[in-house]
């Protein structure tokens, strides 16, 4: 498993889900983006921080919600190391992106070595194993052959590609019940298990909560962090953890 050493406080936001229509999420993003700068030792964003990422190819003709997201992304970079995850929505961002923020991408999933101990770090659809549709569209969008096929195509192929896979999966969850949707027990105790660790964070569900459970006989911890979404919804929500020596603390956007 792939480890990540962090010293000081790391602060870990999921779930932003910033696009087109998302102008009050980004703003509140931006200023989030710059107290972490201000206070953390390290960001991490563990995946759909975009709502839909066709590849890293259209940086070249960000259109300014995008240009100002990857602005504020980079001007974090800038200041502290800055690690991108890679969700269902923003699977296919790669190298050049992080490249050009001057950030990292997490592996997947991530243990993080950390003031507080070893925490394992992922989206978290992975373990929504209920879904067999679910885990069947994943299964075909990370392999790696598939993704070079749906990146040769031009940018407005997948654009489209991208609007009808939304609008499939949008259908789709309205026939799901919301437990099929939620990560699978079984499977969790399996992350706990192979990675022997007592805490994950992960964020996908939009459940943001702190479950305490046993396996093997063991207290374990499980955050989920929270989504954001300041355009729609009343009351606009967002917030993100932090990590430090002293545990680890949920926050809220502090909406005034
Ligand atoms: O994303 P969300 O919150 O709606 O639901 C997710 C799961 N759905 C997905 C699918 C994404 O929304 C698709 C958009 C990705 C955008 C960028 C990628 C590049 C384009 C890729 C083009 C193929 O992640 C949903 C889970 C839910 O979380 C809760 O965990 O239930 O899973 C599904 O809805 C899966 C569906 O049941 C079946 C798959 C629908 C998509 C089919 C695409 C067909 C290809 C179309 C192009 C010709
Ligand atoms: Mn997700």
């Amino acid at each position: 498993m792939n480890k990540v050493t962090l010293q000081g406080p790391v602060w870990l936001a999921s779930d932003v889900h910033l696009g087109p229509a998302t102008p009050a999420t980004a703003e509140a993003f931006l200023g989030f983006l710059d107290a972490a700068a201000d206070e953390a030792a390290a960001l991490l964003l563990p995946g759909d921080i975009f709502d839909a990422w066709i590849g890293d190819d259209v940086i070249k003709i960000a259109p300014p919600w995008l240009a100002a997201a990857l602005q504020g992304l980079q001007r974090t970079a800038a200041r502290i190391p800055l690690w991108l995850g890679r969700g269902n929505r923003d699977f296919l961002m790669g190298a050049d992106l992080a490249n050009a923020l001057g950030a990292q991408l997490l592996p997947e999933p991530a243990l993080l070595e950390t003031d507080f101990g070893r925490i394992l770090l992922t989206h978290g659809d992975e373990y929504c194993t209920d879904d067999a549709a679910y885990q069947q569209f994943r299964t075909m969008v990370r392999n790696p052959q598939w993704q070079a096929q749906f990146l040769a195509k031009t940018i407005p192929e997948r654009m489209a590609m991208a609007q009808q896979a939304r609008g499939e999966s949008q259908s789709a969850n309205q026939m799901k019940s919301a437990e099929i949707m939620d990560v699978n027990a079984q499977a969790i105790e399996q992350a706990f298990r192979e990675a022997d660790i007592d805490i994950l964070v992960h964020g996908h569900t939009h459940r943001p909560a702190r479950h305490v459970l046993e396996v093997d006989g063991r207290r374990r911890e499980r955050w989920v962090l929270p989504d954001w979404e300041c355009d729609h919804a009343n009351p606009p929500r967002g917030g993100w953890l932090v990590i430090d020596r002293d545990g680890i603390t949920p926050y809220d956007l502090d909406i005034a």
